[in-house]
């Protein structure tokens, strides 16, 4: 297997290597953080292996990164801001391509590490996760004028509900190939039970009630570099999943994993809800940027964007679970399950809530 000093040695790197270390939560790709000595100063680079199975087409999806990171960049400039910190900058291999493909047939790619940056799994106050909706927001913003046909289609149907019910939960609970089927009966029944309004969003975008937009798909809180000293959000990373989409998703899923009183992974269901404080926090903090951007259709559903990607995502952990761990990464056997079960507690609370996270709405 070829070692990491060599694929490390295939991009254009500043300096002499210092270190390597394998860094992140992320489910799907894998994350190194490389540090590098050029003259006395440090210079630290993120290498990244992309998860083939779930990104299968490389071409596409660097396309995608660099189209989009090119035109915030020239926003950034135009608005007076340093481009460097505040997108992503991706590092060239030494022969100019986009990626590295190793000799075992894996891809690697490399960015600059936002200086005296840093990201957090949870927010500790409402305040600071109102910032990652600044980040958000701005971040929809900026890319409003980008015309998303330009880009590719990198994963179909990521946000779209009721195909992934009918073509990735359905046909994994009828094959059950580990026989998990029995001791998850309760989540079943309670993702059933919903499937009439699975299509809802799906619908709107079908009608052209809502408009497809680029959209980030995957706005997790540790999507956000925040500056070290001031806790200011400095920029939004993680466009892998940077696509044509619906700008409701990216509000929910921001809110799914950051506004939750609890880790995606808790197991203790009597920790899981929906903090109400932070989610008026992070509505002001992206809405105050992009509110503008969105029609009537799409603020109207805000708040149930975020329960239907809540229960969206319980079903995608079920279905995992069920097909036997082979798309998220897990740390113990039961891990999907334990996400799956948490996910649908959440998005159960948000059900319960609706009418208070409208009220909030209607009063900014
Ligand atoms: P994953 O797909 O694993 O979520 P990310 O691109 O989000 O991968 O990277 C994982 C973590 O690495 C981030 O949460 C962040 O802490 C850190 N990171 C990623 N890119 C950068 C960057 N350009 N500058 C600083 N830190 C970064
Ligand atoms: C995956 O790799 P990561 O953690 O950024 C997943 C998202 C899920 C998320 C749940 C491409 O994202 O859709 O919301 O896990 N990404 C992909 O934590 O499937
Ligand atoms: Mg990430």
């Amino acid at each position: 297997m070829e070692s990491l000093n060599s694929i490390l040695n295939q991009f254009k790197f500043d300096g002499e290597l210092v270190s390597c270390k394998e860094f992140g939560s992320g489910h799907i790709n894998k994350t190194y953080i490389a540090k590098y000595q050029n003259n006395g100063a440090e210079q630290r680079y993120v290498v990244q292996r992309v998860n083939g199975a779930v990104f299968k087409n490389i071409d596409e999806l660097m396309e995608n990164v660099f189209a989009v990171t090119s035109y915030l960049r020239q926003i950034i400039r135009e608005n007076g801001g340093d481009p460097d910190r505040e997108t992503l900058h991706y590092i060239r291999t030494k022969d100019g391509s986009k990626y590295y493909t190793c000799s075992d047939g894996s891809f690697y790619r490399a960015y600059i590490f936002v200086r005296n940056s840093i990201s957090y799994d949870s927010a500790d106050t409402p305040e600071l996760f109102g910032r990652s909706g600044v980040a958000f927001g701005r971040f929809q913003k900026m890319l409003s004028g980008f015309d998303s046909d330009k880009l590719y289609v990198t994963i179909p149907n990521f946000h779209n509900t009721i195909w992934r019910y009918e073509n990735e939960f359905s046909p994994a609970l009828k094959l059950d190939v580990k026989n998990r089927a029995d001791s998850c009966r309760e989540e079943i029944d309670f993702i059933n039970a919903r499937k009439e309004e699975m299509g809802r969003i799906e619908e709107f975008v079908q009608s052209g009630a809502i408009p497809l937009r680029v959209t980030h798909n995957d706005t997790k809180l540790n999507n956000v570099m925040f500056d070290k000293d001031t806790n200011e959000c400095v920029c939004v990373i993680d466009l892998d999943t940077v696509m044509p989409g619906v700008a409701l998703f990216d509000f929910a899923d921001a809110i799914r994993f950051g506004a939750s009183t609890a880790a995606e992974d808790e197991a203790d269901l009597s920790k899981v809800s929906l903090d109400l404080d932070y989610f008026k926090s992070y509505t002001e903090g992206f809405l105050g940027e992009c509110g503008d951007t969105l029609n009537e259709c799409e603020k109207a559903n805000l708040p149930f964007a975020a329960k239907l990607i809540t229960l969206e995502l319980g079903m995608r952990f079920l279905t995992d679970y069920l097909n036997g761990d082979i798309y998220f990464k897990t740390d113990y056997p039961e891990h999907n399950l334990v996400r799956a079960r948490n996910q649908l507690a959440l998005a159960r609370d948000m059900e319960n809530k609706l009418d208070e996270m409208n009220r909030i709405i209607g009063a900014i």
